[in-house]
Parts: structure tokens; sequence; C-alpha cells
């Protein structure tokens, strides 16, 4: 037998350990374990019931990732399952941790099921572009009907124990922490009172109440909107629904059929990539894994705009409190205002209880000096990207901050070492770039300036997974990874609009691609102003930034939603940008300025340069080092900027066109086009001519 699958009795009951760190996927070791475990139960005629129990932080986590696009080596986990289900002994699970996907459906082909109390169970396979493939689709109804199923399984949102028992899903949740225990004295109570074996493929009440029901076309069309794009929802709808419609093998071969047809989508190979990719990013390359990180007690903020106080959100989020700084005290007043406005429009729609809005307002203190830092671990600057402000602020703190405490700036552009310079603590000042709205956006850039150290650096990923955010690390450079993609999109964006096409055609395209928004929503959203004062500076710095109708926006005073009207037009109260033809005018004036002759624009054209011009600045950002893995462009994509998770980030979306195919178009826009964002980046280059992708890198 397997090592990683033991078998063993205590008195009459004969366990089945499963032991495979980290989460017990179900690899093919730990299904052939299972397989001859059980047959081992089945002999030992000492053992009147079995129990399945894990070893380790969790019960099986699901099937094993890492295995999918290889081919499958038989006992697979259906089958597996089918064993256990048809066991004449009674079989006990016993759930920690949590019992995901094929973990869970591995617990529901068990008899009965006991968990802790800590415990959750789902079935997250949608979350990677598939539906539960083992059964789940056709024993989960089964215990709960269509309605909760569905939920569970279009959603792959996680049920805590006292709802799983609620809903039938498990038999009983006791307290504690020793799941063998917990599961031994279950397992004698269903001995002691010579329960049989009961299959839930039996169980047809809930098949029989739901038969007809109208909650799969209810479900489909709620999906149209809250599923835009993906393919697997509407497949684990047609898996459950086959439920209610088949016998239960018939079911079992359709759940096979449809889980296929997810298995080989592009999506699943996307999504998989991003969740691999998410966990890969907390490693930093060159950073041992045991470099001492800082304790970050009490943080100190400084403006309390948008920005600041967003990002002063997610400390009193997590327990730690937070002191805001501002000039004056009417702008702390309307800071801190809205922060507790913001509070209370979640807590109205349930997700936090008001005892929660003042736990965490509590938490959250103002200032109109820099003195009240003296104890602080950890300040953050949130001011307008003006290098002189932000030298004279970092100037003030290095005096104000006591020895050892971090220094960073949320600077979504400027060079952290020329901010480090103002300073005698280079090595503590650091970048963190959160994304608009803070309290929200997933991802934090965190920015290595030259001098940073490693504890800093340590503490800054660290502080990320605290306060519920993905960090990804990058080195210093004009806009860092995600902005410095941005913009070169932007200003693609802006020239497709100077040669014919309209704001709405390169935002449809966007969207089409999979962004919750395009380029121009997108600028609307943080304001016009942004742009066009970064643009402004640029000029006056001596750079060829060309003429923009954007400009013309932000002069007349287009900022935006926040003006009501930008690229779009927008009603009061409502964030859903409205085509404006007066936009259309300012544009053709602009056009006849310029002496452009507008031409008819394809959506390929408008795809291919938005998106392409990315890429090769990505490989550009590869190649400095900006990046240490193309996996760090995808998160900060996918996170930042809402790049479409199915699509797995822009450079391995960009793998998946072909490398050759993104060179050549790159090489025909730089012929035709020229300008430096077209030159191909010498790493595109090379990996064609090699053969290779940048996920090999
Ligand atoms: C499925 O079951 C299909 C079936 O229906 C049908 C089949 C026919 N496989 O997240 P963490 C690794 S689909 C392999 O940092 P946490 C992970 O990469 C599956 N590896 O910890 C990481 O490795 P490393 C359905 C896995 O405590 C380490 O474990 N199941 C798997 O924050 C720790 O992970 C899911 O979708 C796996 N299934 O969270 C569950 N899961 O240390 C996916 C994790 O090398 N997993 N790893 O970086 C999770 O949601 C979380 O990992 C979990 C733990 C909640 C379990």
């Amino acid at each position: 037998m397997s090592e990683v699958v033991t078998y063993s009795r205590e008195g009459t009951i004969g366990v089945i350990t499963v032991n495979y760190p980290p989460v017990n996927a179900l690899s093919h070791a730990v299904r052939s374990g299972l397989v001859a475990a059980l047959e081992q139960g089945q002999k030992d005629t000492d053992a009147k019931v079995l129990l399945l129990v894990c070893e380790g932080r969790t019960f099986i986590a699901g099937a094993d990732i890492r295995e999918f696009g290889k081919p499958m080596q038989e006992p697979g986990l259906a089958a597996m399952i089918e064993l256990y289900e048809n066991s004449d002994k009674p079989i006990v699970a016993a759930i920690h941790g949590t019992a995901l996907g094929g973990g869970l459906e591995t617990a529901l082909g068990c008899h009965y099921r006991v968990a802790l109390s800590s415990a959750r169970v789902g079935l997250p396979e949608v979350k990677l572009g598939l539906l539960p493939g083992a059964g789940g689709t056709q024993r989960l109804p089964r215990l709960t009907g269509a309605q909760k199923a569905l939920e569970m399984i279009t959603t792959g949102d996680f049920v805590a124990a006292k709802d799983a028992l609620a809903l039938g899903i498990v038999d009983s949740v006791e307290e504690g922490s020793d799941i063998r225990a917990v599961g031994l004295t279950y397992a004698q109570k269903i001995a002691d009172e010579g329960k049989p074996a009961r299959r839930v493929r039996d169980l047809n009440d809930k098949i029989e109440a739901d038969k007809g029901s109208d909650v799969f076309e209810q479900f489909r069309a709620g999906l149209q909107k809250k599923a835009r794009g993906l393919f697997s929802p509407f497949k684990c709808v047609d898996a459950v629904e086959a439920a209610f419609n088949l016998p239960f093998d018939e079911g079992m071969k359709r759940e096979r059929e449809l889980f296929m047809e997810c298995m080989e989508s592009p999506q699943r190979a996307g999504l998989v990539h991003a969740f691999f990719a998410e966990r890969e990013v907390s490693k930093v390359k060159g950073l041992p894994k045991d470099t001492p990180v800082r304790d970050i007690r009490k943080v100190g903020v400084i403006g309390a705009g948008t920005m600041g106080g967003g990002i002063a959100m997610n400390f009193a989020n997590a327990g730690i409190p937070v002191t805001i700084a501002e000039v004056k005290q009417e702008a702390l007043d309307k800071g801190l205002a809205v922060i507790r406005k913001n509070y209370e429009n979640t807590a109205k729609k349930g997700r936090i209880t008001q005892a929660q809005v003042e736990e965490r307002m509590s938490l959250i203190s103002g200032t109109l000096t820099y003195d009240d830092f003296g104890d602080a671990d950890l300040v953050i600057e949130a001011v307008f990207e003006s290098m002189d402000l932000k030298k004279k602020i970092f100037g003030q703190l290095d005096e104000a901050c006591k020895p050892g405490a971090i220094l960073a700036s949320n600077t979504s552009t400027l060079s952290i070492d020329d901010i480090a310079a103002a300073t005698k603590r280079p090595q503590d000042v650091i970048g963190l770039h959160f994304f608009s709205p803070a309290n929200v956006m997933k991802l934090l850039e965190i920015v290595r300036g030259e001098k940073t150290s490693d504890e800093v650096k340590a503490t800054a990923m660290a502080l990320a997974k605290k306060i519920g955010k993905v960090g990804v690390m990058v080195g210093n450079c004009y806009g860092f990874v995600g902005n410095r993609m941005l913009h070169k999109r932007g200003a693609e964006a802006m020239a497709l609009v100077n040669e014919g096409a309209s704001p709405q055609q390169v935002d449809k395209v966007l969207t089409d691609l999979g962004f919750p928004m395009g380029q121009f929503a997108m600028s609307d959203l943080a304001g016009i102003d942004i742009g066009y004062s970064i643009r402004k500076e640029r000029r006056k710095a001596g750079e060829d930034v060309p003429a923009s109708w954007m400009d013309k926006l932000a002069e007349q005073g287009r900022l935006g939603q926040k003006t009501q009207a930008g690229v779009y037009k927008y009603e009061e109260g409502n964030r859903k940008p409205i085509p404006d033809p007066q936009v259309d005018q300012i544009i053709a004036e602009f056009r006849q300025e310029q002496g452009i002759t507008p031409r008819e624009i394809t959506d390929q054209e408008i795809l291919e340069r938005c998106m392409y011009v990315m890429i090769n600045e990505g490989a550009k950002i590869l190649e400095e080092g900006i990046a240490d893995r193309s996996l760090d462009i995808d998160i900060t994509w996918i996170y930042g900027y809402g790049f479409p998770a199915y699509r797995g980030g822009p450079m391995f979306w960009a793998d998946q066109i072909g490398l050759d195919t993104i060179l050549a178009t790159v090489k025909h826009f730089h012929e035709a086009l020229g300008g430096e964002q077209w030159k191909p980046a010498g790493l595109l280059e090379k990996l064609v001519s090699e053969g290779r992708k940048f996920s090999d890198l």
C-alpha cells in the first residue's frame, strides 16, 4: 500500500488515514492508496465501521491540480468514490480544515460525515474553470435540493460546518481540535447503533421535490450577468440539472462529459495558471524564506483623500490602529467622514455589523502633525504625484519617525530611489502601490528600491498577506509594472481614436476580451485630470508627448465620473457610461486641427494595438528585471486592472496566442507606425527564435 494512505484498526473501527501534505490533494498515489486501504478494511473481519480521516492541516482539499493536463492514471476519482459508496461496511468521513472539490466529493461518497465546528466544505471547481467531476453535481443536490447545490457549485463558495449541518451535507458537528478522536467517537456510535451503509445516491426525496422546477432557468438567466464571458458556470447548471432529469448512473455520465468539456477549455488552463501564479508571487526570487520580518502594530497614512482613506481602511479591517495625517482640519474631517460612510454602506449591505463599523472607526484617528507618527512602525505617504512634495514629506518623516520605522510611498509612477534619497534611511524606504479603490482591489505592488533591505521587503510581503492583499514584488522604473504597461495601452487607445475609432469602440473591444471596463471608462473613473497632469509634467520635462483630444476634455472641466462628464457622460448617481455627441464633436475638431482624415478601424486592429503593445512592454519589463517572472505580471494585471483571470493574465494569454504571432504583429506596427513602444523587445525575439514561451522563463 502507498505510504500516503495507511490502514489501521482501533477496536472495531478500521481507520483509513491520508497523509499527503500540504493539503492531502487526491494525487494518483492518494487515489490508489485509498483503494488499497478500502480493500484492507473490507477484508478486516474485526472492523465493523470504517473511518476516513486526514493528517495535517486539512481534510482532502480536492483533486491534485498539478496533475491536470497530464494523462489520467487509474484509478480515476469517480471510480474510487464509487468503491467507497458501494462498501457494505458503513464509512464515516471525519472532516477538519476544508473538504473541497474532490475532497468533498469523496466525503459525499462515504455514508456519514462528521465535521469539526471550524471546518468548511465547498465545491470550488468553478473557480478553476471546471465543474465537480466526481459525482459532486449528482450527490450534493440529493442532500441540499437544487437551489443550494446550484449556489454552491456555481459560486464555489465555502460553507461553514454549522451551515453544512443545516443543509444536510454533514450529519454532525463537534467542538474540539482532535479530528481523529472526534471521528472515532462518531464511528463507534454508528457501530453501536448498527446503522447501515447509507448511500447518498439512493436519496431521492429532494430530487423528486425539485423536479421540473424553474430554478435552472432562473440560474442561467442570473449567470448571464454574473458570469459574463465564463464557460464553466453554465456547464455546472447543466450538470446539476442532469441530477434531476436522469437516473443516477446516467447523470454521472453526463457530468463526466461536461467535466471533460471544461477540462479542455482554454479558460481552465488560464484559471489554473492564475491559481498557481497567485501562490508563486509570494515567493520572491532572492529573498530567503527565513528573512526576519518587523512587527507592524501601528500605521500612519499621509493624505485623507480617496487613496489615503482607502489605504487606512485596510489596516483598520485587519485590527491595526492607523493615524491619518492631513494639512488642514477640514480635509481631515472630510476624509474621516468618507471612511465612515463607506463602512456604513457596507453595513447596510449586511456585510459587516454596526458594531464592526464602530470598532473599525475606533482604530482610525486623525492628526495635523507628523509628530504623532513617533511610534508608528510604518508610514505610507499617499499625496498627489509631485516629486518635490514627496521629497519634502520623506525628509520630514525621517525626522519624526523612530529608527526602524518603514517609510513607504503609494506613488504609482515616481522613482522610489529618488524619494528614498530624501531620507537618511533608504534601506527602510519602499513603494506600497495600492490600487483604487484601495480597500477593495486585491493587488499591492511592492516596489523595491536599490537600497531597500531584505527585512523591509519581507515585511511588506507579509503585511500584504495580513491585510488580505496579493503582494507582487517589482523593481523601480517609471510606472513600475502595472502603470508602465497601462500607459502604453492608454497612448495606443488615444491614438486609435485620433485615427478614426470611437472611444466606445475601443472600450467594447476591451470589455469583450473580458476586462470589467474599457480604457476610457477607466479614465473617467480615475479622473481625466490624472493623465492630463502626468502628460503636462512630462511635456514640461521635455518629453515628446503628442497633443491629445483628452487634454481638451480636461481643459473644459470634463474630468470624468466626478463631474458627470468625461469621455462619456453620466446620469446623477449612476456610473454607467453614456456616449456623448459633444465628445464626438471635440474629437472631430481635434482631428481637423491635426489634419487627420479618419479611417475605418477594425476591432482586430484595436485588440492588437491595445494588447500587443502591453505584451511587448511586459517583455521589456522582464528583460530589465523589473518583474522577476511573467507570472508576476499576470497577477499584477488580474488583481490590479481586472484582466480576466480565465485568460491567465496578459503574458499567459500571449503564450497561448503564440509569441511568433505577437512578434510578427509588433514588427508590422513598428514599420507602419514607428515609435519606441513598437520596437520589438529583445526578449520577445529571443524567445521566438528559441521556440520558447514567457512561462518557460
Ligand atoms: C477537483 O477537485 C476536481 C474534481 O471535482 C474532479 C476530478 C475528476 N492540488 O492556498 P495555499 C497547494 S478540482 C494541488 O497557499 P491555504 C498550493 O499550491 C480541485 N496542490 O494554502 C500550495 O502549494 P505551495 C478543487 C494544491 O491554507 C499549498 O497547497 N479544490 C491544491 O491558504 C498550500 O495552498 C480546490 O480548488 C490542490 N487541489 O489554502 C481547492 N490545493 O505551498 C484549491 C492547494 O507549493 N485550494 N495546493 O505553494 C485552496 O483553495 C487552498 O489551497 C486551500 C488552502 C483552502 C486548500
